[in-house]
């Protein structure tokens, strides 16, 4: 055979072998198509996982709800196999009293972490909030009682335990190890002049303790999950983690291109969002994106100049029957294989 044919059998060759071996689609090995990372990952279980918490009542600190939940992410965990670590902090809460005054109460609260495939050295670090906001301060009728939190916490903790059945549940696990943490006390936040409660406390307790402990773990990147899987839900780019996770942000984009789920995430970059993942990136130095739910606010042809928190936000319209199994599906599979994808 002239040797130009020779080069161009073994070129066919080595492209058959690759794509039946998924690396030209980048699925990991053992995988046939992209579609058994899509299988291993189930919707409606995201959706049973918000029903589950929502029935506790609202997750607000100091209840019985509270209290339940914290036992119950637990369970859950264990249930999946690895053991859960129940961190307890405390956590300053500023009250207005009568007359305009502000009471300070330390309460305990706790962050909960799962390590999965913890012989991994190199990790990869996904949390969530679980708590629910002490008001649904933005609902037209009520805004002293708590929302149900449907999104807003609940979303988020069903997806990381979600995500980490599915990936405990693989036949070739990660090359990278993945922790799950489930974050107290970032929703309880007032504005920030007027002493009450700070915003993210878990985050920023679990980030000094990773601090002060001599960064013990290596974590590659974090993914922050902040009400995910709401119809019509959208998450564009927020300026934290372009800022911190830019590389991170890219690779989830470029696969959510090729699996077509473009429409999740806009090529936009949307506001800052003070989230649990600024003091992750900031006091831990891990570099951590949030997926979250931003609403376009002023569009012009293909350019959106504005976004905003969607209208469930800090409601008591935030309830399980606004979640997609769609949006869920597209999330949960983007991140899987860009999880399943990294070595
Ligand atoms: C997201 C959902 N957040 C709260 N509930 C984060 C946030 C922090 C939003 C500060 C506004 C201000
Ligand atoms: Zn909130």
């Amino acid at each position: 055979m002239p040797s130009r044919k020779v080069n161009l059998a073994i070129q066919a060759a080595v492209s058959a072998a690759l794509v039946a071996g998924g690396l030209i689609y980048g699925t990991p090995p053992g995988c046939k198509d992209r579609k058994v990372l899509g299988e291993g990952f189930s919707p409606s279980r995201v959706k049973e996982l918000v029903e589950a918490q929502v029935a506790f009542g609202p997750r607000v600190p100091g209840t019985s709800a509270h209290q339940k939940t914290k036992d119950w992410i637990s369970a859950q965990i264990q249930e999946l196999g690895p053991i859960a670590e129940v961190q307890e902090f405390t956590a300053n809460y500023g009250f207005e009293v009568p007359g305009g005054q502000v009471d300070r109460r330390p309460m305990k609260a706790w962050n909960i972490q799962a390590s999965l495939f913890p012989e991994k050295k190199i990790r990869v670090l996904l949390a969530a909030h679980w708590d629910t906001r002490f008001a649904a301060d933005k609902d037209k009728k009520d805004y002293r009682s708590p929302g149900p939190g449907a999104l807003d916490g609940a979303s988020g903790v069903a997806f990381l335990l979600e995500l980490g059945r599915a990936l405990l549940a693989m036949k070739t696990p990660p090359e990278l190890g993945v922790d799950l943490l489930f974050l107290d006390a970032e929703d309880q936040g007032g504005s920030a002049m007027s002493g009450l409660t700070p915003w993210c406390l878990g985050s920023q307790a679990w980030a000094k303790r990773f601090r002060d402990l001599g960064m013990p773990v290596r974590y590659r990147y974090g993914i922050l999950f902040d009400m995910v899987g709401a119809k019509d839900a959208q998450y564009p780019r927020e300026v934290y983690s372009l800022t911190y996770g830019p590389a991170t942000l890219a690779k989830i984009w470029a696969v959510s291109r090729e699996l077509g789920y473009a429409k999740y995430f806009p090529n936009a970059d949307a506001m800052a969002v003070t989230d649990d993942h600024v003091a992750i990136n900031q006091i831990a130095g891990i570099a951590m994106v949030d997926l979250i739910d931003l609403r376009p606010t002023q569009v012009s042809g293909e350019t959106v100049s504005g976004w905003d928190f969607p209208p469930y936000h800090h409601t008591h319209g935030d309830v399980p029957d606004l979640l997609d199994l769609k949006t869920i599906q597209a999330l949960g599979e983007t991140v899987m294989t860009v999880i399943l994808r990294d070595r």
